[in-house]
C-alpha cells in the first residue's frame, strides 16, 4: 500500500492543530503507520529540504522547521501521497482551498502548517531519512469498510 511522509511542522504544533489534523487523515480512512514528536536540528532540516537549497527562502525554511518540535508521521494508503497534497492544499495558503489544511489554518507561505511528500519517490527517501527503522508494519481492521 502506498504510503507518504507527513509533518506538522512547529507552527501547527504551537498552535494546537496536531489533533485536527491527524483528525483529517484518520477520517479520510488512511492509516497511520509511524509517528514521532521531535526537534530536528540544521543538519537534519537541510537534508530534508536538500531539494531546495538553492532558493532564496532556503535559510528562513530550515530556521522555521528548527524552531521548534515537529510532528513527523507517515500514512498509508491508495493513492495516499496525491490525495495528502489535495488534504493539506496548494503551498500558499493564499491559494489553499477553504476546507484544506492551509486553507483553513493558514496565511502566509512561510508559516504553512504541514509539509507533505510531493510524489511517492520523494516520499519514499523521506519516509527513509525520518523513519530509519522503517514505519510499523500493520493491518487496520477497518480496511474491508474503507477499499472495496
Ligand atoms: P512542503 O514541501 O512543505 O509540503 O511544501 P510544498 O512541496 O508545497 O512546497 P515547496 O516548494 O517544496 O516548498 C517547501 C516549503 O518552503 C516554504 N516556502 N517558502 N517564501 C517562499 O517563497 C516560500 N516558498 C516555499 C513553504 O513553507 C513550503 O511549504
Amino acid at each position: 500500500m502506498e504510503q507518504t511522509f507527513i509533518m506538522i511542522k512547529p507552527d501547527g504544533v504551537q498552535r494546537g492543530l496536531v489533533g485536527e489534523i491527524i483528525s483529517r487523515f484518520e477520517k479520510k480512512g488512511f492509516t497511520l503507520a509511524g509517528l514521532k514528536f521531535i526537534t530536528v536540528d540544521r543538519p537534519f532540516a537541510e537534508k530534508h529540504y536538500e531539494d531546495l537549497s538553492a532558493k532564496p527562502f532556503f535559510n528562513g525554511l530550515v530556521e522555521y522547521i528548527i524552531s521548534g518540535p515537529v510532528v513527523a508521521m507517515v500514512w498509508q494508503g491508495k493513492n495516499v501521497v496525491t490525495t495528502g497534497r489535495k488534504i493539506i492544499g496548494a503551498t500558499n495558503p493564499a491559494e489553499s482551498a477553504p476546507g484544506t489544511i492551509r486553507g483553513d489554518f493558514a496565511i502566509e507561505i512561510g508559516r504553512n502548517v504541514i509539509h507533505g511528500s510531493d510524489a511517492v519517490e520523494s516520499a519514499r527517501k523521506e519516509i527513509a531519512l525520518w523513519f530509519p527503522d522503517g514505519p510499523v508494519s500493520w493491518r487496520s481492521s477497518l480496511n474491508p469498510w474503507i477499499y472495496e
